[in-house]
């Protein structure tokens, strides 16, 4: 070949170069650098073919062949440019990681149930296990069983639901009135010993007003063994209650009236408030300047009940215990109106979390 027809051979390529550049803005420009400028490009084998020009027209031929490459290069170099812009927001974008995160508001358990997992935790430290119950229960497990025979006046004090379903023995079901029914159904299940709590809805046929609900929430304790005696319920109550409100606080029982226990009690809590009366210039409208707080009904378990679940009352013996949540959500949270733990008002929620 000589140095006329490699100069023709170049421009044309040059030309060619120039003309699939300006058709592919966009295309392909890795496929454009291979035909022109790889191994066995069109340029490249030009170029080895000035091994055939005399030496004295080779070094011309030689610097104008490196400027085509260098300009096929440049022009190359634009185009891959260009195609990266259009690739999308990866290459180009508004996206600024900088910028704060996008507000998401947290949800948060509501006071009841929070109230409810800390007692569990407690009862869980103190060797009781999580019992299971129903919201709709036969008169057996509500009533008789826990010793109130029909027609027995104790009945009057839990007005009660019933809903259109007839149980085994052909009487009406109802939503339960108390946590009660667990105890009964513990002791069928298990034989003793036996240590359970249980935490749930109940529901009772009542006026609402600013602490009374038709649908509340309880807490239920039963503990069966040898030798269980009222020294070890006062053990339990007294350090449920520091565990739930604090170490300074202090029990007390009163004589009360349940048909399943016996003897019965109502335990009180010194009042939170006023310290117990201690702190108290004017009368605490809380505990009503008494100092104290009713807050479980308890006692042990009658014999009755105990024979009634095939457990020998002359064997064994237990105590029980059971309390609204209500109560003490209200005073741990200092709620005034149990209403307001119904509502779901985010401005109350907010600030029991
Ligand atoms: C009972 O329900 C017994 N089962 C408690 C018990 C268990 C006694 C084991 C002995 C042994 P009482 O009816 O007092 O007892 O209710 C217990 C608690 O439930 C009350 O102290 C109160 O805090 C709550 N409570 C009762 N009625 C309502 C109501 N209408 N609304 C909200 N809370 C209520």
């Amino acid at each position: 070949m000589n140095a006329a027809t490699w100069k023709e051979k170049l421009s044309a390529i040059r030309d060619s170069f120039s003309v699939s550049i300006a058709q592919k803005p966009a295309g392909n420009p890795g496929a454009l650098e291979l035909h022109y400028l790889g191994r066995k490009g069109e340029l490249a084998l030009l170029l080895r073919d000035l091994k055939d020009i005399p030496l004295e027209e080779r070094k011309e031929l030689g610097a104008l062949g490196n400027t085509a490459k260098q300009e096929m290069e440049a022009k190359l170099s634009e185009l891959k440019g260009a195609a990266a812009g259009a690739a999308g927001p990866a290459a180009k974008t508004d996206l600024d990681l900088t910028l704060p995160g996008w507000p998401f508001p947290k949800g948060s358990l509501h006071p009841l149930t929070h109230v409810m997992n800390r007692l569990a935790e407690g009862f869980l430290k103190l060797g009781f296990t999580m019992a299971d119950g129903q919201l709709i229960e036969d008169d057996y497990h509500n009533f008789e069983a826990l010793n109130f025979p029909p027609f027995h006046p104790a009945r009057d004090m839990q007005d009660t639901f019933y809903v259109d379903a007839k149980d085994q023995l052909g009487k009406p079901m109802l939503l339960r009135t108390h946590t009660s029914p667990v105890q009964i159904r513990s002791m069928e299940k298990q034989d003793p010993p036996l240590r359970v709590f249980h935490t749930g809805r109940v529901f009772r046929s009542e006026a609402v007003d600013a602490s009374h609900s038709f649908a509340f929430h309880q807490i239920e304790g039963l503990y069966v063994d040898k030798g269980v005696s009222m020294a070890d319920l006062k053990w339990t109550a007294d350090a449920f209650m520091k565990d739930l409100f604090g170490s300074a606080v202090k029990t007390r029982f009163n004589p009360s009236y349940f048909p399943f226990v016996e003897p019965g009690a109502e335990v009180d809590m010194s009042c939170i408030f006023c310290k117990g009366g201690a702190n108290a210039a004017e009368r605490c409208p809380v505990c009503k300047g008494t100092g104290w707080l009713e807050l479980m009904g308890a006692g042990m378990v009658h014999p009755n009940v105990l024979k009634g679940c095939k457990y020998d009352p002359e064997k064994w013996s237990g105590f029980a215990f059971g309390g609204g949540i209500e109560r003490f959500a209200m005073l741990l949270y200092g709620i005034s109106d149990m209403r307001m733990l119904y509502e779901n008002d985010l401005r109350v929620l907010k600030q029991v979390q």
